[in-house]
């Protein structure tokens, strides 16, 4: 041996570009080339990058792996950094080229600390250890999911796998597990949904629109394929029916697999779930004959863009029966503005101006984590006028972990930027 480590460094051409551009696989392959020269994996750190790239590194008891992609030139750097005579790096070369399948590479080595040039001291019986440290059997995996809006962002660490991952006909379809929230459900990168906050949003978007009506027989979900919004509605013991409109059973597959206390909705006799278009359903349904109409969509881009439109709640409200009430998810108003003032304005020209009632929930994995819901009455029962009583009772009967009357109350008090940004869309 001519020096304490040997430094390959590797230009990958003519990769697997989905492979580079998903951090979950690319930590498995980096990790693999690791295991296959015999070194000790350690600990791992990967960040997906929007729109495209990864980077990662895998600290080995020998020294590390590094990897940093571009997708959209099928291009990978690699950093393969081994130290003492036990480790090829070699041997991680040709494991990772066949890992990204790339077609042409371009390795160089270079020796790290060449004896000749180091003092006296250590030398090869430096690797010649007998209290080596015990090897860990575990390695620590940080692989970070980041949800990306334009100029921020909200990134999770999650334990490394991808449970589910399918490209739908309508969009990606992936189930993470991540520390912090439990099992999550992105569509296209967006989070829709995590084990532990979607009572936030589905306690929200149900029980104060429940609440105003009363009674409800028919309810109708237009997406929440996911089956939360669902599930709520089927504690009230005078519902015959929720209907869930969704367009994409894939994600309605990746619930019930991978969400089961979600999904759960799905198996009751009451629920009948419709896959295919929402804005078809609702267009085509008897007029009058729904009591209330949750539309619980994802951003209006992609499939749900329609969901967000004038047409498209027109029909919702002829679907509502004379005091029936809708609750359209209207985006966060810190972000999508526009989206939150539109929904709001759209509402008020069909329903009426004093009809329409914004109101807010914080939940911690959707952008800014302030969210917005827009109530609109077709009659002229107000919900701020609900009495506290009643509200307690139900929500403490059904052990709910969001709703209560205060926060039903206080859910309408909206700050003032809010309330500007729906005046200036009048
Ligand atoms: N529907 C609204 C989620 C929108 C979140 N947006 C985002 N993460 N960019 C959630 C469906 C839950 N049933």
């Amino acid at each position: 041996m001519k020096s304490v480590g040997r430094h390959v460094l590797v230009e990958y051409y003519g990769c697997d570009a989905e492979l580079l551009g998903d951090a979950s696989l690319l930590e498995r392959a980096v990790v693999k080339a690791a295991k296959d020269a015999g070194a000790t994996v350690l600990n791992s750190t990967f960040h997906q990058f929007a729109p495209v790239g990864t980077s990662g590194v895998v600290v080995i008891q020998e020294s590390h792996l590094a990897i940093h992609t571009w997708p959209e030139f099928k291009y990978a750097a690699v950093d393969l950094f081994t130290c003492g005579d036990m480790i090829d790096p070699w041997v991680s070369f040709n494991s990772l080229k066949e890992s990204l399948k790339s077609e042409f590479s371009s390795p160089m080595e270079m020796l790290r600390g060449q004896f000749e040039l180091l003092p006296e001291v250590g030398g090869e019986e430096m690797w010649e250890h007998e209290d080596a440290p015990e090897i860990p059997p575990k390695y620590t995996r940080n692989v970070w999911f980041t949800e990306y809006e334009e100029d921020h962002g909200l990134s999770l660490r999650h334990k490394g796998d991808k449970l589910f991952d399918r490209q739908s006909e309508f969009q990606r379809v992936t189930v993470l597990d991540t520390y912090k929230f439990g099992k999550m459900l992105t569509l296209d990168g967006a989070i829709m949904t995590t084990e532990n906050d979607e009572y936030v949003y589905h306690e929200m978007i149900i029980h104060p629109a429940v609440q105003l009506v009363g009674s409800p027989k028919r309810i109708l979900i237009v997406g929440g394929g996911d089956g939360g919004a669902a599930r709520e509605c089927l504690r009230y013991p005078t519902l015959e029916e929720v209907v869930v409109a969704e367009i994409d059973d894939v994600v309605v597959e990746a619930s019930k697999e991978f969400l089961p206390t979600i999904a759960s909705s799905f198996a009751d006799p009451k629920t009948t779930l419709k896959i295919g278009d929402g804005i078809k359903y609702v267009a085509e349904a008897d007029s009058e004959s729904f009591d209330i109409v949750i539309v619980d969509s994802t951003d209006p881009v992609g499939p749900a863009e329609g969901l967000f439109s004038y047409d498209f709640y027109r029909h919702c409200h002829r679907l509502l029966r004379a005091g029936g009430v809708m609750v359209v998810q209207s985006e966060s108003p810190r972000y999508n503005e526009e989206a939150f003032a539109g929904v709001h304005k759209c509402n008020q020209e069909i329903f009426g101006a004093d009809r329409v009632f914004p109101y807010l929930a914080y939940v911690p994995t959707y952008p800014t984590g302030m969210w917005s819901f827009s109530m609109a009455v077709k009659g002229d029962a107000k919900p701020r006028d609900l009495a506290a009583d009643a509200l307690d009772a139900f929500a403490e009967s059904h052990d709910l972990k969001y709703y209560n009357s205060d926060v039903h109350h206080a859910a309408f008090a909206l700050p003032t930027f809010a309330r500007k940004l729906l005046k200036s869309a009048q």
